[in-house]
């Protein structure tokens, strides 16, 4: 596909991880302006590389022109929590959005996936305006803690760097190092009220609650 083609699929779903990214960056501020606990810490986004796009589709035995409707991760946004339960209250918000429409809900977390990866996905529907007027895409919304994170971008490195031949011994490191990131992540929710509170008091202390 001519690289031209490529900008005009692209560039709508761009858009869209840019706006997501924004409105999401506003919700912590919202939240920390109004001196309420936010459940999200940080937000990224990407779209997808062509690269990883045709890696896909060929695993999947997807055609070009069902592209856009079977890959459902061309944008994708990542959004980390501090705590397992702040997960939940992300995917509320997502739920009673009327700019985001909810196709499907991937919980990996009640469902580990065999490699020990543990995250919520939430794929939804969400509108571009675009000079050839409004575009309807699918964008991923990853939701994980910090703990989840550091997991999964340890995994996907060693996942790039030996492809399909994963030894064993990784193999199984990683599903021990992602049994520990579950205890972890168990062991913080039980302290969770205090550090909220320990948070909150310094982000008065700090005088970010009444900052403009
Ligand atoms: P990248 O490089 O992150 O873009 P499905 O048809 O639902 O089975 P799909 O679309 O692969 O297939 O959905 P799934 O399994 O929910 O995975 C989507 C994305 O979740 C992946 O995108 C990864 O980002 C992440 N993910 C899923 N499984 C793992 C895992 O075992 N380890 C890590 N580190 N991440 C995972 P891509 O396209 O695979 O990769």
């Amino acid at each position: 596909m001519e690289i031209q083609l490529w900008r005009e699929i692209l560039d709508p779903y761009r858009q869209a991880v840019d706006e997501l990214t924004v409105k999401f960056d506003h919700m912590i501020q919202e939240h920390h302006n109004a001196g309420i606990y936010c459940p999200i810490v940080q937000v990224s986004g990407r779209v997808k590389k062509i690269s990883s796009i045709l890696e896909k589709c060929q695993r999947k035995n997807v055609p070009m022109e069902e592209l856009e409707e079977k890959i459902e991760d061309i944008a994708g946004i990542r959004i980390i929590c501090q705590f397992v339960e702040d997960i939940e209250r992300v995917v509320e918000i997502i739920r009673k959005r009327s700019d985001m429409i909810i196709k499907k809900e991937k919980d990996y977390i009640s469902n580990s996936k065999e490699s020990g990866y543990r995250s919520y996905h939430v794929i939804v529907y969400y509108t571009v305006q675009t000079i050839n007027g409004p575009k309807n895409l699918e964008v991923e919304i990853q939701i994980r803690t910090l703990a989840m994170n550091f997991w999964a971008i340890i995994e996907h490195s060693l996942q790039y760097k030996y492809k399909e031949n994963m030894p064993d011994e990784v193999r199984g490191r990683l599903l021990r190092a992602a049994k520990a990131v579950d205890a972890l992540d168990m062991e913080m929710s039980s302290v969770r009220d205090e550090i909220m509170d320990a948070q909150n008091s310094n982000r008065r202390k700090a005088g970010i609650v009444s900052d403009i």
